[in-house]
């Protein structure tokens, strides 16, 4: 493993394929990660060494197994400050976690009259969930405003936020804008009228130093494939006052305490909530995987994130017909454009043929796009293997297909 920044792109190996006879530039990690080889490994050795189910023999692999996994669940907890392992919960990904604080405590505790707050920037998986939860229990699903630069309007904060809310949901990081939302102000103003903060940090934790504590979050989710983990393993993490007054989703083995014919009573946090036999490997590649990225240093990561982000958006706007979204800095490692008059999946397709991958569509975030007043954008999004050459390609790319496309 090289553990440093700017030798780690050959920790990837899928970095080093060639797409179109082009060598691969892969800008689409605000979708998904690639994959270090120490978290191929230790899936790899998971399966060849130790591979059992958790939590229930007593044999030596059984053991192994619930040793890897209980490990995974403690280094994700050191990773965003938790205090306590307990308090982190495995799930699917983020969409998973934002559901299950939908379902578990939100229809436990919303009645009608009640209001739930987010913001026009959220993932379809934070503004859903809440949708369907005020529509089920009478609730009210009220939203912070944007200011014209693609950040939240604070005031308009200040006014939503009042003695009828009971819970605010909010992203971290906006995986459209790239906007660095000012999470712990929020939450002081959620706390303030006794409501509950819920954070998708699908964009923040992988790129950004997280501290729960100093977040002032009550609940996190976010998914291990977009820092570098594999698909099917995410967290929510809660604190555990919240965790414990949260119904369970998934009923079935492992997450009970006592069954008798007709009725149950629950398992402790966090196995209430793991109903059903977990992702076992997907938890130790998540657990390599931020020993991968601690070893690189999350500070580090950060800042290179954020200085790619701000370079890309000051690249792309100084070419003429190139519309670039959200705020120029600070903002993560992401950047959403338009070329003018040109479909952003004619865009995608165009990079592709120059082995450039970028994401083109609403991103899941019809609401953003109609506040934008754009069907969809084409996005570049950057992670800790990409630098400047990348986004030198990039805007190549961009002259390509302005050519390509006659202008
Ligand atoms: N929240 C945000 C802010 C996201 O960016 C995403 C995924 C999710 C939630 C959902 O995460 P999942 O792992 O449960 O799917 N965002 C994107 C994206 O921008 N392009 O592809 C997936």
């Amino acid at each position: 493993m090289t553990a440093t920044l700017a030798s780690c792109k050959r920790d990837f190996p899928i970095l080093g394929r060639e797409v179109h006879g082009h060598p691969l530039v892969y800008l689409d990690s605000a979708a998904t990660a690639q994959k270090p080889r120490a978290v191929l490994e230790a899936v790899r050795r998971y399966y060849e060494q130790s591979n059992a189910n958790v939590h229930r023999s007593v044999h030596t692999l059984a053991d192994e197994a619930t040793a890897l996994y209980e490990g995974a669940r403690q280094k994700v907890a050191a990773f965003i400050g938790a205090e306590r392992p307990e308090e982190v919960v495995f799930t699917r990904g983020t969409t998973e976690g934002l559901n299950f604080v939908a379902r578990g405590w939100a229809a436990r505790h919303l009645k009608p009259g009640d209001e739930v707050v987010t913001s026009p920037m959220e993932h379809h998986s934070n503004l859903i969930p809440w949708q369907q939860v005020c529509r089920q229990t009478g609730a009210r699903l009220r939203f912070i405003e944007l200011s014209p630069d693609g950040t939240i309007d604070l005031q308009s904060a200040a006014r939503v936020i009042g003695p009828k809310t009971r819970l605010v949901a909010l992203s971290a990081l906006s995986n459209v804008l790239g906007t660095i939302n000012p999470i712990a102000a929020i939450a002081e103003m959620a706390h303030a009228v006794g409501a509950v903060m819920v954070v998708d940090g699908a964009q923040s934790v992988p790129h950004q130093v997280t501290r729960v504590q100093e977040l002032g979050a009550d609940f996190l989710a976010f998914s291990g494939h977009k820092m570098c983990g594999p698909t099917g393993i995410g967290v929510l993490w809660g604190r555990m006052e919240r965790l414990e007054e949260m119904d369970p989703i998934l009923y079935g083995g492992e997450m009970i305490a006592y069954v008798s014919r007709d009725a149950a009573t629950w398992a402790a946090v966090p196995a209430k909530f793991e109903g059903g036999t977990p992702n076992i490997a997907g938890a130790v590649g998540l657990g390599a995987a931020v020993d991968y990225l601690t070893a690189i240093g999350m500070e580090a990561i950060e800042a290179h994130d954020r200085r790619l982000g701000e370079l890309a958006y000051r690249r792309l706007a100084s070419v003429p017909g190139v519309t670039v979204y959200g705020p120029p800095a600070p903002r993560g490692g992401l950047v959403a454009f338009n070329l003018a008059g040109i479909h952003p999946h004619d865009v995608a397709q165009v990079f592709d043929a120059h082995g450039v991958a970028i994401r083109a569509g609403h991103h899941c975030c019809q609401p953003l796009m109609q506040w934008l007043d754009v069907g969809s954008t084409a996005r570049a999004s950057f992670y800790l293997y990409n630098d400047e050459s990348d986004i030198d390609r990039l805007v190549e790319a961009v002259e390509a297909t302005k050519r390509y496309f006659g202008q």
